[in-house]
């Protein structure tokens, strides 16, 4: 495992108060966050968590930390969650490769403070450098949403690839499908993410603008705190 998974899950933990309720978020950095979690509660605390796909509450199940499901009337203290990209001064966030990203938006809804652990080739001057957006679609919708998201802007701005798992389209834990669209820095995430918004059939994008509090940077050595600036 990636050292510096270790020192983002230690750090993480500082963040998490005896008896609260928490959002568990997915891929490898929460993976790491997981087990560090067991073992603080096996130590005498309390808390519940919610996970934001099956692979996670599996995780957390296995470590012992019970889980719970989402409650309107009861805010989750924070939510600790993993992201693809990070722009350091406004804190928005690209999200989704590890195909979550439903339900970690409902999750960062329903939580007072997102805070997201990150190794730092994750940062970048504008989102989409790392050339991915994912988009969640209804599959009925697919070949419509396909051709909808490739008229974007100007031609050749999107180019969605239907994610595949051992040959067969990769299924979402909430049955759908997702097109991975080749991307470059995005001029305006909050007229695409409308745009995409916009299509029928498309569920969610990894577009996460405006809901981070907090990004913890892992570097070989140390975390440090990002707060946003814009
Ligand atoms: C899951 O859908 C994603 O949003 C993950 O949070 C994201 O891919 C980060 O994953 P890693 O920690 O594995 O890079």
């Amino acid at each position: 495992m990636d050292p510096r998974f270790s020192l983002l899950a230690a750090k993480a933990l500082e963040f998490v108060a005896e008896g609260s309720r928490i959002g568990l978020g997915s891929g490898r950095t929460v993976e790491a966050f997981v087990p560090i979690l067991g073992d603080w509660l096996r130590q005498g605390r309390h808390i519940r968590a919610v996970p934001t796909s099956e692979g996670t509450a599996a995780l957390a199940r296995k470590a012992g930390i019970p889980l719970d499901t989402l409650d309107p009337d009861e805010p989750l203290a924070v939510t600790i969650d993993g992201a693809d990209e990070v722009e350091p001064k406004t804190l928005n966030l690209i999200k989704g490769w590890g195909g979550a990203l439903v339900r970690e938006r409902i999750v960062a809804a329903a939580s007072r403070r997102q805070i997201i652990v990150v190794t730092e080739e994750k940062l970048v001057a504008r989102l989409g450098t790392r050339g991915k957006l994912p988009v969640e679609v209804i599959p009925f919708a697919a070949p419509f949403c396909r051709r909808s998201i490739e008229r974007i802007g100007a031609p050749g701005t999107l180019q969605p690839v239907l994610r595949n798992s051992e040959g067969k389209p990769f299924v979402t834990d909430n049955g759908n499908w997702i097109f991975d669209c080749a991307v470059g820095p995005i001029d305006d995430p909050a007229a695409l993410d409308r745009s995409l918004l916009a299509i029928p059939g498309v569920v969610d994008t990894g577009l996460f603008l405006g809901t981070t509090d907090l990004v913890l940077v892992a570097d070989d050595r140390s975390v440090r705190e990002l707060r946003r600036t814009c």
